[in-house]
């Protein structure tokens, strides 16, 4: 009952939104939603040796909505915690995955929900069907069809598997003949760790960084901003552009754990706050048809927003569905809105909590994100509780498969 009520609150928050100006304004679009491998914030707007790192994603920030300070949710499950939180709004366990460890437990998702309001639903990714278990989740989560490397041909070798750029032209080459409405989700690859490209590949100047893993990962980002460049350009060719809304975010951090070439690059050295920042922001960058509402936007939020995002958009109402998220994109920002990541920390925007190490609570930090600096602890006392019992609801809906148990006619 417990649990009931407490996503029956956050129902609740996402049902009072409805009457939102920007509840149902895309009714019936297409939607578009790529996860981009090992993808961070810090890269975007940067310049390396006078080179734009990401040219195209900056090019398009102009005709976009980018959330500048987005969070991934992820832990031990990684690129499919984040696929569990972007699609199905749930925090990922504390250990091992969900895909792995509850495939057969009942989800709401966004696919299940938008096959139920007329969309075909596909997920393409271009590696083994069985990794991380997808081939089971996607049926739970209810896709009509998961494109799996099978699907594609490999004619651009690039790391694990195929190439990002020919993995979405071809993804195209399906969603061109669909019905629509369709919702496509794609996972991207190329930028998976330890991110050496073929040398025909490499098109940055990274200069000393040449032959370093922290050099290897900026013109592996490099080179997924051309792809998804290709892959606007495509679908602005296949008129699909002012049809759909697009939208990627990045699925977690890069594991490089030595600040010293992000100093460098960054040219300035690190706080322990910043160092967080980076470790956990992600871009999420959301192009609405005709470039709608294009800006930078600091209201904060997380990869559990996307599912409440995108059925905010369409008009069709999440109030009943066992989600996490609010959605991001409305007129105005839902006030004391949260972001709380896996260990317990959370972040409102005003300050940022960071739950002891060692269990102790002393041992807790509250920085004040405008200065910041460390802040009196309690100010983040209500919030850090607040985060826990997400955690914890999260948690007992996941492994007591209590959609099933609640929905038992
Ligand atoms: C493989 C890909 C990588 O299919 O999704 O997952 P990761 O190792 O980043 O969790």
């Amino acid at each position: 009952n417990e649990v009931k009520q407490w996503f029956a609150d956050r129902g609740q928050e996402r049902k009072q939104l409805e009457s939102d100006p920007l509840f149902g304004k895309y009714k019936g679009m297409n939607v578009i939603m790529i996860q981009l491998e090992a993808f961070q914030n810090f890269v975007i707007g940067q310049k390396i040796n006078g080179q734009e790192v990401t040219p195209n994603m900056n090019k398009l920030l102009g005709e976009s909505m980018y959330f500048k300070n987005f969070y991934h949710q992820t832990s031990q499950g990684r690129t499919s915690d984040a696929d569990m939180a972007a699609n199905a709004s749930l925090q990922p366990l504390i250990a091992g995955s969900i895909f792995i460890r509850y495939a057969q437990h009942e989800y709401d998702s966004m696919p299940s929900t938008l096959k139920d309001n007329g969309y075909l639903t596909s997920v393409f990714h271009a590696y083994d069907g069985g990794f991380w278990n997808r081939n089971m989740m996607y049926q739970t989560l209810r896709y009509d069809t998961f494109y799996s490397k099978k699907s594609f041909k490999i004619d651009e070798p690039v790391g694990w598997s195929l190439g990002d750029t020919s993995f979405f032209q071809q993804s195209m080459d399906i969603m061109k003949k669909q019905k629509q409405p369709f919702y496509s989700f794609l996972i991207t690859l190329s930028s998976h760790h330890p991110y050496t490209l073929p040398e025909d590949h490499q098109t940055l100047d990274v200069g000393d960084f040449k032959g370093t893993i922290f050099g290897d990962y900026l013109e592996a980002v490099h080179y997924v901003d051309e792809s998804v460049g290709k892959m606007v350009e495509r679908l602005k060719a296949e008129g699909l552009w002012d049809k759909s809304i697009f939208l990627f975010y990045g699925d977690h951090d890069n594991s490089i754990r030595d600040w010293k070439p992000f100093e460098t690059f960054l040219g300035k050295p690190l706080t322990e706050l910043d160092q967080l920042n980076i470790l956990k922001q992600v871009p999420l960058v959301v192009h609405l048809p005709n470039g709608d509402r294009a800006g930078v936007y600091d209201q904060v939020g997380g990869q559990i927003d996307l599912t409440p995002t995108i059925l905010h958009l369409l008009g069709i109402s999440s109030a009943n569905k066992y989600f996490v998220g609010t959605p991001l994109v409305t007129e105005k920002p839902l006030a004391g809105k949260k972001v709380v990541l896996r260990n317990g920390s959370y972040t409102d925007g005003k300050v940022f909590y960071i739950p002891p190490d060692d269990g102790k609570p002393e041992h807790s930090k509250c920085y004040d994100v405008a200065s910041g600096k460390l802040t009196d602890v309690n100010l983040c006392k209500a919030g850090a509780a607040d985060a826990n019992k997400e955690l914890i609801e999260s948690d007992l809906l996941v492994q007591h498969d209590l959609i099933k148990e609640f929905r038992k006619k």
